[in-house]
């Protein structure tokens, strides 16, 4: 009698300890399929630690830690397995109007496509005012170039100021879904070996070749409080060059959005910054520090005589004439 009462029990209980088996979540599996996610197919993001060494005493960091980038301070084999992983694509703009044109244009691109991010994508954006001049050249795998009209600015002061707001307007209107990280860059330069990996960031900023020994009260910022570059004397970290910056294609919106307003406010005030758009970029990193800084070795010059700690040159300034040169008034 007893025994009759307790089996419907025991057959409910074996019931309910199937289904309890059959849903029942195991953290073991879980943890299991967890760490193939994460070890597969997401590794973890790259730190400082893991591909900058700074060797010498010139290669210390910035005081807000951004690593200032020279050679033999990266290894490049953790930064290429890295982004063999997680596979980009990077930008670099390029202005040429007038004589420029036929001066620079085709080193430049032959130079970018030999030396410039190596093994990865890279779309070259060609900024000219006249298309039919476009040297059109054969590139490596994964390159290519797109070429937009602009037009051209009567004083050259404005050719290198007015390439601000054409930047910020093609990131916002298509390089933003193209690539992974910009550069801007001048076109009267060489690459002259490898400026790979080690140099992208979220915001970069290029030590100028004639400054990077001097000190904060020497460096040719503008000094007049009615410009909107204006930097009170003795602060102010580095003195940067205009003719390269980069970093993700947000932060380039906001340097040169930013630069671009400094330009228009100034003009207004019938002021020019000494150094045009250069005063105006180092205003922006004074007040909003770059993550990322490279060492003269990326765009240096020999006009300047030889450095022991100039190792090896990526990037170098074209000769130019700026009498045979200049765009005409
Ligand atoms: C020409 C004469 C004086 C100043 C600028 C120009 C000029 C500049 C030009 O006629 N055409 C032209 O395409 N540019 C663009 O602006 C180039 O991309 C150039 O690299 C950039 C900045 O001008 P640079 O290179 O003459 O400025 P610095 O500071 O390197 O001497
Ligand atoms: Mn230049």
């Amino acid at each position: 009698m007893r025994y009759k009462r307790i089996i419907p029990l025991l057959m409910l209980l074996l019931l309910l300890w199937a289904l309890h088996k059959k849903h029942h979540f195991r953290p073991k599996k879980l943890q299991r399929v967890y760490q193939c996610w994460s070890m597969n197919d997401q590794p973890a993001e790259l730190q400082i630690s893991d591909w900058y060494s700074p060797n010498t005493a010139s290669n210390l960091t910035s005081n807000w830690s951004a690593p200032i980038v020279w050679h033999g301070s990266y290894n490049e084999e953790v930064l290429e397995n890295y982004y063999a992983k997680h596979t980009i694509t990077v930008g670099l703009t390029v202005f040429a109007v007038g004589r420029y044109i036929d001066y620079y244009l085709e080193r430049f691109i032959a130079t970018a496509d030999k030396y410039f991010m190596v093994g990865q994508k890279v779309i070259i954006y060609v900024m000219i005012d006249d298309s039919s001049k476009m040297p059109w050249l054969p590139l490596s795998p994964h390159r290519s170039i797109k070429v937009f009209e602009i037009k051209r600015e009567k004083r050259w002061q404005d050719v290198s100021m007015m390439r601000m707001k054409t930047i910020s307007e093609h990131v916002i209107e298509h390089i933003q879904y193209e690539v992974d990280f910009l550069f801007c860059m001048d076109v009267d330069q060489i690459f002259l070996k490898k400026y790979g990996l080690e140099t992208l960031g979220e915001s970069v900023a290029q030590l100028h070749a004639y400054w990077y020994q001097k000190n904060a009260t020497q460096f040719p910022y503008e000094r007049s409080t009615l410009s909107e570059a204006y930097i009170p004397m003795g602060e102010g970290d580095f003195y940067y060059h205009a003719a390269v910056f980069g970093g993700t294609p947000v932060q380039v919106l906001n340097i040169t959005r930013e630069c671009f307003k400094g330009i228009m406010k100034d003009k207004e005030n019938n002021m020019e910054a000494v150094w045009h758009d250069e005063s105006h970029l180092n205003k922006y990193f004074f007040l909003h520090k770059p993550t990322k800084i490279l060492s003269p070795e990326y765009c240096w010059t020999f006009r300047l005589p030889e450095s022991s700690v100039i190792k090896i040159v990526k990037l170098y300034w074209a000769q130019k004439d700026y009498n045979h040169l200049r765009v005409k008034n």
